[in-house]
């Protein structure tokens, strides 16, 4: 079949939920990606930061194959083989003491939410149901109910009520913004150390870590979601780490996986972890044989391959370079390791035609809202890919 053919396929049978690029892809490896015509294309958006480690990473494919002839769930009313090795290796590489398995990152973020007001009412004393959590506007969490509450984006939010309550949201980037709205009922603050759908907003510098002491001054949890910053993607293993800031519970996701299943997890030391008790909370295929051979797959690539030295490096080549170029349409150049993001002036016309001439171009990225086109590449690429997509978004980016 070709492009055309599955486009209308979708058209006719699926919900129309998204606006893809009209590219059918039908095979990837690597930073590289084929549509059904068999013409390539280099994959600037790895699945959101799914594909840290670059699509159809042979070990983590290995992984999947032969845990896959083995044991692919047992649920967790039975224990397995792999889950101990998984755990074990993840609080080895990340540094927390306990760990707690789901599939979507939405599902993690929950649970998150879930153990930030347990811990409100078991331990810090809040009265029960008036738990208050930050959030921050710009943000993107996951798309439930309860997350999508304290979305400050009206597509996201509206039509999905009644809301659920005891979330508070403030402006990103200001730290007196989170101290102002502490109360006595305050359980957490959570944030994404740089907001990727918002249009990879940089935090100033020195937010994270003001946010972390005023969180410990006043007894209150700090929470980051790092689904998408994390596992190497701005340079180091966690954009925490930038500002030494060890969040209390720490949300992964995406790139765990590799892209090849589902895997998500949140990470706390035993006093916050050991809250839950047999039966508090879980989910059938969270911890599976098959998705902790993928993730400890997924993990020893990130290790290896350096991935996160990598993306420091190569980013600060990539958006030096972008910088150099000539565009009346650029408003700012900005990211971190490669998380990269150009925002458009309004009168640019929006990031979308700009994304379908990258297309064009045979390069493939995504516009985040309005006005910022995002580059997120497999760390796995290389300077001279970078040296083949400048040129091109050059191209792009001085069109009419
Ligand atoms: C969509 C956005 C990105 C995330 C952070 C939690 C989640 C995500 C920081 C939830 C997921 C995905 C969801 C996907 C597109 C993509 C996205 F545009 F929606 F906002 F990356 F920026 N925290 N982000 O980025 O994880 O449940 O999806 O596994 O919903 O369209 P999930």
């Amino acid at each position: 079949m070709k492009t055309a053919e599955y486009i209308s396929l979708e058209d006719q049978y699926g919900a129309n939920n998204y606006h893809p690029l009209d590219i059918v892809i039908g095979k990837a490896r690597g930073v590289w990606v084929y549509d059904v015509e068999g013409r390539k294309y280099l994959d600037c958006l790895s699945a959101y930061s799914a594909l840290n480690q670059g699509h159809v990473h042979p070990s983590i494919q290995k992984a999947l194959f032969q845990q896959a002839k083995k044991l692919t769930l047992t649920s967790r009313a039975f224990r397995n083989d792999q889950l101990p090795l998984f755990y074990r290796e993840l609080c080895e590489m990340t540094g927390y003491q306990k760990a707690l398995p789901m599939n979507s990152g939405t599902e993690a973020v929950e649970t998150a939410l879930k153990l930030a007001r347990k811990w409100a009412y078991e331990v810090k004393g809040i009265a029960r149901h008036q738990a208050e959590i930050i959030t921050a506007s710009g943000n993107f969490h996951g798309r439930s109910i309860t997350i999508v509450s304290f979305s400050s984006e009206a597509q996201y939010r509206d039509d999905f009520g009644a809301f659920t309550p005891g979330f508070n949201t403030v402006a990103y980037g200001d730290a007196s913004a989170v101290a102002a709205a502490i109360t006595p009922n305050t359980a957490a603050v959570m944030l994404e150390p740089i907001q990727g759908e918002g249009g990879v907003i940089l935090p100033p510098v020195g937010y994270l870590a003001e946010v972390k002491a005023i969180c410990e001054r006043n007894n209150v949890l700090f929470i980051a979601d790092e689904i998408q910053t994390g596992l190497g993607r701005v340079g180091k293993l966690f954009a925490c780490e930038y500002e030494n800031v060890r969040p209390d519970i720490m949300i992964i996701g995406k790139a765990l996986s590799g892209g090849f299943y589902p895997v998500s997890a949140i990470l706390a030391d035993e006093p916050l972890l050991g809250l839950f008790k047999p039966g508090d909370h879980g989910s059938t295929f969270g911890g599976s044989p098959l998705a902790c051979a993928v993730a400890r797959a997924s993990l020893k690539v990130i290790r290896d391959e350096h991935l996160a030295e990598r993306s420091a490096e190569l980013g600060e080549y990539f958006i030096t370079e972008l910088r150099k170029i000539q565009s009346p349409h650029i408003k700012e150049i900005r990211g971190k390791g490669l998380l990269i993001g150009i925002e458009l002036k309004p009168e640019a016309g929006g990031a979308r035609r700009f994304c379908e001439a990258l297309m064009k171009q045979r390069i493939l990225a995504k516009e985040t809202h309005q006005n910022v086109i995002r580059f997120a590449p497999p760390l796995v690429i290389d300077k001279k890919t970078i040296d083949w997509a400048l040129p091109r978004i050059r191209r792009v980016l001085r069109m009419k």
